[in-house]
């Protein structure tokens, strides 16, 4: 038999577990995400000859190793390689959404964009450019209205179109940092790339060395043992030279710059109609 698995990502109260439970009934399995007291919601679908199985991570508005949630999340994603991340966008709630999407945009799996909390957008006066955003970030979207069941029928047919289609695409429109931190990401890369087989997307990699993930870096001494001490000895070299720079921790730095990325789409993609302006002033 033919098998998928697909996660769910998304903020808390995105919509989640309401697409979640319209999708897999009754045939869920509720438990903990191992040797932590987050739940762990599981379900299997079957659909055009697949058994599916759909995984609910943990809601979290970021992948950044702060909380155990947003561990959980990312090491899922990382580590079980799922054949789609459905991330659960709340379209009335853009800039926190996207900050989170974005991230998930990054990482080395395929992803469908849900644009859940349509209904709500559109009352606040706001219509949201599905296919510009779908360019830019090279992913497929498709609007849901969660609570009323609408769309997500849509949303699992075109999850699976994604699970059977070839390669994981790398957008065209991605964050890009200041020119410091992007020459730092350069050697750092290099370095990587150097001491063997990069156990991950190199780039992504380099950006959490730089931002100080220590789990990361746990990975990479696991990985390359004795030869990471010369990638890290590079990493905290550039970490101190850029923070001499700017007089500020690198990932505070480029945290601005992720939100600056945001801003920037969210101009191309939301237009707000003159009257819900002046209803929302
Ligand atoms: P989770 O925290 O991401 O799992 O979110 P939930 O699935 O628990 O949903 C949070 C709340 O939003 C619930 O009251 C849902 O009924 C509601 N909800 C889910 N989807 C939609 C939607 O598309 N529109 C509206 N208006 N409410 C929704
Ligand atoms: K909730
Ligand atoms: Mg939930």
């Amino acid at each position: 038999k033919k098998r998928f698995t697909i996660a769910l990502a998304g903020n808390p109260n995105s919509g989640k577990t309401t697409i979640f439970n319209s999708l897999t009934g009754t045939r869920q399995k509720v438990g903990n995400w191992s040797g932590v007291t987050v739940e762990k919601k599981e379900g299997l679908i079957y659909r055009r000859g697949y058994e599916i199985q759909l995984v609910d991570l943990p809601g979290t508005y970021s992948l950044t190793p702060f909380s155990i949630e947003e561990i959980v999340a990312r090491d899922f994603i990382i580590d079980e390689a799922p054949d789609v991340v459905i991330t659960i966008i709340d379209a009335s709630n853009l800039e926190r959404s996207l900050y989170l999407a974005t991230q998930v945009r990054e990482l080395d799996c395929k992803v469908l964009f849900a644009l859940n909390m349509a209904d709500l957008a559109r009352a606040k006066g706001m219509t949201i450019d599905a296919d510009t955003l779908s360019r830019l970030l090279d992913v497929t979207v498709a609007f849901t209205v969660g609570n009323k069941n609408d769309g997500v029928e849509t949303l699992l047919d075109l999850a699976i179109d994604l699970a059977e289609s070839g390669k994981i695409t790398v957008p065209e429109r991605r964050v890009k940092y200041n020119r410091d931190a992007e020459a730092a990401i350069s050697r750092i890369r290099e370095k990587i790339e150097q001491a063997g087989p990069p156990i991950y997307n190199s780039r992504w990699m380099a950006i959490k060395l730089l931002e100080n993930d220590q789990i990361v870096r746990q990975r990479l001494v696991n990985a390359y043992e004795e030869r990471s001490r010369s990638i890290l000895d590079t990493v905290d070299a550039c970490r101190s030279h850029l923070t001499d720079i700017f007089d500020d921790d690198p990932e505070i730095v480029m945290t601005d710059e992720r939100y600056g990325f945001i801003a920037g789409l969210i101009k191309e993609v939301v237009h707000v109609s003159p009257r819900a302006r002046a209803d929302i002033s």
